[in-house]
Order: C-alpha cells, then structure tokens, then sequence
C-alpha cells in the first residue's frame, strides 16, 4: 500500500476574489466583502478581505465601521456578500478537485481534503506535481489561486496550508513533521482556542515542541482522556482521522414492526416496499443518488441483523431499491432460523445527481478501455 498522503486546498480571501474574479478592475485595491446587519449605513462586520486590505489590519470578524477607519482614503471598495455566487465558484472549483483525489472531502466553501495516496503513489515530489497541477487548472477555469498544504494526514496538511498563503504551496514529509510542527504555536492546533491555550501557557507550554515533551499522564490528568491523547498525538504529527466522502457519512433509512412476526417473504416484502417508497421519496426531495442498500431485521429474540450490497455506480431508480431489498430479504429468510419483528430499509454512499452522473460517466469510460 503506498505511503498516506493527504493534501488540504484552501482558496485565497475566497469572497473577495470572487469579487474579483468578476470585475478585474478592483484587484488592485482594498477590497472587503461585507455583511450588513441592515440597522445603520456601516454596522455589521467584514466577511473578509483582499491581502492589500489585510495590510491594513482588515480580517474576518472585525466592524465594518473599524475597517472603514482603517482604509480610510486609501481607495478601498466595499462589497456586501453575494453567497450565491460565491457558492456557484466554489462548486465548480469542487469538482475540478474532486477530479485529482482518491478520496474528496469538502470541510467548508472554500476548503477540501484530498486523499491522492494512490494518485500519487505515496510519493510527495509526485503530489507536489499534483498540487502544482490543481492551482494551474484552478487558476485556469475559475480565476482563483488557492493555498495548498501537503502532509502524511489532515493535520499537517492543514498546518501547512495555513503557514503558506497567499497562492502557497507547502510540503511535510512524515519524516519533518515533528520538527516542522515543534516550534509552531500551540493555537495551530485545530482544538486549541484561546481558553486552552492560556491554560497551557500557564503550564509553561507555548510551543507544539513544548507539548510533545509534556507528560501525556499529565495532560490527560488536566484534560481528560481523550482530549489529553489527543494533545499529545496532535504534537508528534499523528493523526489517523479518514478524508471522509460525504456520501458514505449520510445515509437514509426506515424501519417498521411487522404486524406478525414473521418468515414469509411475501408479507416481509409488502411492508418493505412501503418503507422503499418513503426513503425514496426522501432521495428524490435531495436530488441524491444512491450506491449502496441495506436491510435490516430485527428477530424474534430481539438481535438485529443486516445485508447489504453496493453497485459499481450510483443510480437513482425505485425498481433498482425495490428489487435488491427483495433480493436481499429473499436470501436472509431463506438462511435465518428465527421470525423477523422488524424490518427496515436503508440506502448510503449517496451523491448528488451532477456527481453521480460523473461517476456513471468515469465508469463507463472505464468500462469502455
Ligand atoms: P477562510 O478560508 O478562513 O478565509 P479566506 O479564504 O477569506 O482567506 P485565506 O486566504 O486566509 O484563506 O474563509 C473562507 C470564506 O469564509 C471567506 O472568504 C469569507 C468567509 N468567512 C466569513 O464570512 N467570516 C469569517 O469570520 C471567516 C473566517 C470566513
Ligand atoms: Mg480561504
């Protein structure tokens, strides 16, 4: 299996380049991207700003009527923020992403996790090529420079997207981690805010390196168990979390009693394919796609048991859930000693109808060589 290797890709002051992704002619100034409350002319803060505007001390967070101070007579443009389009650029810019992973996980508008373990074949001079290749694609399609850090886990990836910007490119090979992360803030670690922070610098911890030489029985005695594990593994550089698709986290299902308990295929069926009914219903309300199905029975002596099957690619067709469900039941009550007393229905790995569609299409090019 090749070495892990896990990419995060965040997009720069992304709002306020998206302002000037459609009108050029403010790139060369303060912008900052707003959002009013609507009770005076200036109240409300700043969504965020250009890198010229961050000069001046404008971020995310602060009053506009601050950052007004701030830029004053200094040309500045600001814009009140307009989420659809900036959703519509973000999701095209998803895909493009998407295209370079093995595993894609999208954590915010601006920001993914790319697993390219394989893609790169556990090679870091190799992802550097991939992430060399995603910026000029992305700056190509969309406009957009992004920031890019590549690391043996989520982690470090995100640690060293974040120390790289604007248009960055950072890489950590497992073998630097510890000495890359060591004399970095404890605060850039995803977890430590300003409270805990303090209460490690009270402990005489400032650096990560400071609290990789902690004692984790102490740190788990201060924090507990699992945030004190945590501490002390976030500090070494190890972290085991899965770039997680998002189709595998949703999932829809429906359980029901039977009115009997039962072994016969023909009454399991009637109530399940109401139950198919409903969670179809469901997936066509979110515009999904499915790739698995699953049932479940709860027996007689009350265990639960579970089938399930998974296609080579998603499908959004009720015949397709209706007869797998039949055909799983079909072969559990064949196998099964007991009566069910509940059964239920339940499909995941779900996408949405635009990527499903480019599933189907990459498989059938696979499918063509
Ligand atoms: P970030 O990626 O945190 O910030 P950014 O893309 O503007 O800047 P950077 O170059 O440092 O990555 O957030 C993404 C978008 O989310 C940002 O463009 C605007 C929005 N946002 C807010 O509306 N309020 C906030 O407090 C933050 C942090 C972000
Ligand atoms: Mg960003």
């Amino acid at each position: 299996m090749p070495a892990r290797i896990i990419m995060l890709v965040d997009l720069d002051y992304f709002f306020a380049q998206c302002e000037e992704k459609r009108n050029s002619s403010i790139k060369e100034k303060p912008v900052v991207v707003c959002v009013y409350s609507g009770r005076s002319e200036n109240s409300g803060a700043v969504s965020t700003a250009n890198y010229i505007a961050r000069k001046f001390g404008v971020k995310s967070g602060i009053p506009i009527s601050l950052a007004k101070k701030k830029l004053k007579e200094k040309d500045a443009v600001f814009l009140p923020a307009d989420r659809k389009f900036y959703e519509e650029v973000s999701g095209k810019i998803m895909s493009i992403l998407r295209s370079y992973a093995n595993r894609f996980e999208q954590v915010g508008i601006d920001e993914a996790y790319l697993d390219v373990s394989q893609k790169a074949n556990g090679d870091f001079e190799e992802a550097g090529k991939i992430a060399e290749q995603i910026k000029k694609e992305v700056k190509a399609q969309q406009g957009l420079t992004c920031s890019i850090g590549i690391g043996p886990n989520k982690l470090i990836a995100k640690i060293a997207a974040d120390i790289r910007k604007p248009n960055g490119l950072s890489i950590v090979k497992p073998e630097q981690a510890e000495n890359f992360l060591g004399p970095l803030p404890v605060s850039s670690l995803v977890g430590v805010g300003r409270k805990t922070e303090k209460k490690m610098q009270d402990m005489g911890i400032e650096t990560i390196g400071d609290l990789a030489e902690y004692d984790i029985q102490k740190l788990i005695e201060i924090f507990g168990k699992n945030l004190g594990a945590y501490f002390h593994n976030a500090s070494i550089g190890i972290d085991d979390e899965p770039v997680q698709e998002r189709g595998e986290v949703e999932s829809i299902s429906r359980i029901s009693t039977l009115k009997e308990d039962t072994q016969d295929l023909k009454v399991v069926l009637e109530k399940t394919n109401k139950l198919c009914d409903e969670v179809y219903a469901r997936l066509l309300q979110r515009g999904l796609s499915f790739k698995s199905v699953g049932i479940v029975a709860v027996m007689t002596d009350m265990s639960v048991r579970s089938r399930s099957k998974t296609f080579e690619s998603p499908t959004n067709e009720l015949g397709a859930l209706k007869k797998t469900v039949k055909g799983l039941f079909e072969k559990f009550l064949n196998e099964s000693e007991l009566q069910a007393r509940r059964v239920g229905v339940k499909i995941w790995n779900l996408f949405k109808e635009q990527e499903s569609q480019k599933q189907i299409t990459n498989f059938l090019q696979r499918a063509e060589k």
